[in-house]
């Protein structure tokens, strides 16, 4: 056994270079040529391979560190005594030139010593290059805008947002690996869990919706203060008791109503590229359940047919439902828009994630007691917050504006829905 510093050899014209991706963990056995980090200077990025067999015993760069020939990537330890190589010693030949006209790997170099040439490939600075990275984005797809195809930050976001479920799922897993320098447990006890499987199953949606929709929620409040009065006067007819129906129904009911004048609220876009949209006819209104297995999402079928009663009724069944795991997988597809409430719970406004592959979602937060100035005073009304997240893509900030107006006209003290409990 013999412990081996392997260093950054000479690779042309680089110096004080940033890494930009280590390739190896501590305690990994790494064979001769395998690639150890990345580096990058403005006009390409070169992967250093190793010059020697052994396992990793230490690691003395990270990314965002700056190095040059002779810096110390890892250290090794070999099973064998071999005579210390580095690129340093290669004859001149085998040394990659840093411009060149493609990515090449040419096997009269250091074997595995990759050179990607930016100058021909994507043109972009230094600070574009950094946000594409961190957004796990390769540059070299990215279709630039600007002259000569120069790729810009814009450029970039409008990648992310639109290319395929197929290259953003690819680019995750080979360049999005973050490792981080220290395990949790090196600051204290920890316990490690399994995450619940609806967690897992939810994940890859909401990956999906964050990264492939691009969102922007509308917040408005509507004065609920006559519908308020009126729900929470409701008796049973026959028994006389208090009905329990949720603000829920309510809002479900008049979200149909909006959805029936603003029909690009209930679609659905599979690739922007298609330039097809698919506009639903029925109302299927999703809710967000919280379980204790993790947030599910049924469906309340044809809800513009039913009235606020039997609204209230299924809602409660299928919360249920979804609580008990007994809810039937299909029931959590088909949906035109969602409506995810916390206002049983607490907290105000927030950010609700699309549900993929609808269009919109409308975030409910607690109904409030508030000072609100009308007809030159100030007065007390009860205030429900709404929080809509829209697909810009389909839909406009003025449209959402005007759906979220029709949305509290629907809530509020001249609407029609006394009619239909
Ligand atoms: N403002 C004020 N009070 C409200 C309200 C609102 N917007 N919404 C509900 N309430 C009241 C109800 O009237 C009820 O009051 P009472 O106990 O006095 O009758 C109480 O809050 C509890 O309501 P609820 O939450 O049990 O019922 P709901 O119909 O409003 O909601 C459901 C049903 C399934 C949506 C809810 O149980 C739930 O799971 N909510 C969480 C959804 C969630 O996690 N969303 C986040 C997704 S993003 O991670």
């Amino acid at each position: 056994m013999s412990k081996k510093d392997i260093k950054v050899p000479n690779i042309g014209e680089f110096k004080d270079v940033e890494v930009i991706e280590v390739l190896i963990k501590k305690g990994q056995k790494i064979k001769k040529n395998d690639p150890l980090i990345t580096i990058e200077s403005d006009k390409s990025s070169v992967e250093i391979p190793s010059s020697d067999d052994g396992t990793v015993i230490s690691l003395n760069v990270k990314i965002g560190d700056k190095v040059s020939e002779g810096d110390k990537i890892i250290e090794i330890e070999s099973e064998k005594e071999i005579k210390e190589t580095s690129a340093r010693e290669l004859p001149k030949s085998q040394l990659p030139k840093e411009k060149k006209k493609n990515d090449v790997k040419r096997t009269n170099e250091p074997e595995n010593i990759i050179v990607k040439d930016f100058s021909t490939k994507a043109s972009a600075s230094p600070k574009v290059r950094k946000f594409a990275r961190e957004l796990g984005v390769n540059i070299n797809k990215v279709p630039g805008s600007e002259r000569q195809g120069r790729v810009t930050e814009s450029d970039v976001k409008l990648f992310v947002a639109t290319k395929s479920d197929k290259s953003f799922k690819d680019q995750n897993t080979t360049e999005q690996k973050i490792e981080l320098e220290y395990s949790h447990s090196d600051f204290g006890e920890v316990d490690i869990k399994d995450i619940p499987r609806v967690k897992k199953l939810s994940s890859k949606y909401l990956m999906n919706s964050w990264t492939k929709i691009p969102h922007v929620t509308n917040h408005d409040e509507a004065d609920i203060t006559e519908l308020e009065e009126f729900r929470t006067s409701l008796t049973d007819v026959y028994t006389g008791e208090k009905k329990k129906i949720t603000p829920l129904a309510f809002i479900v009911k008049a979200l149909t109503t909006s959805l029936k004048k603003f029909p690009n609220f209930n679609t659905s876009i599979d690739q922007i590229e298609n330039g097809k949209m698919t506009v639903k006819k029925y109302y299927h209104v999703g809710i967000a359940v919280d379980t204790p297995h993790g947030l599910m999402v049924p469906k309340l079928r044809n809800a513009d047919n039913k009235n606020i009663s039997l609204i209230s009724t299924e809602l409660k069944k299928i919360s249920q439902q979804c609580r008990d795991l007994k809810i039937d997988k299909k029931e959590l597809f088909g949906g035109s828009m969602t409506i995810t409430s916390l206002g049983g719970i607490g907290g105000s406004f927030f950010t609700p994630i699309i549900n993929y592959p609808e269009v919109a979602i409308l975030g409910v937060g607690k109904a409030e007691k508030k000072q609100v100035f009308m007809d030159g005073k100030f007065i007390t009304r009860t205030m429900l917050p709404l929080s809509l997240s829209y697909d810009h893509r389909i839909i406009d900030g003025a449209e959402a504006a005007r759906f979220n107006n029709d949305l509290k006209e629907n809530l509020g003290k001249n609407f029609a829905y006394k009619l239909a409990v």
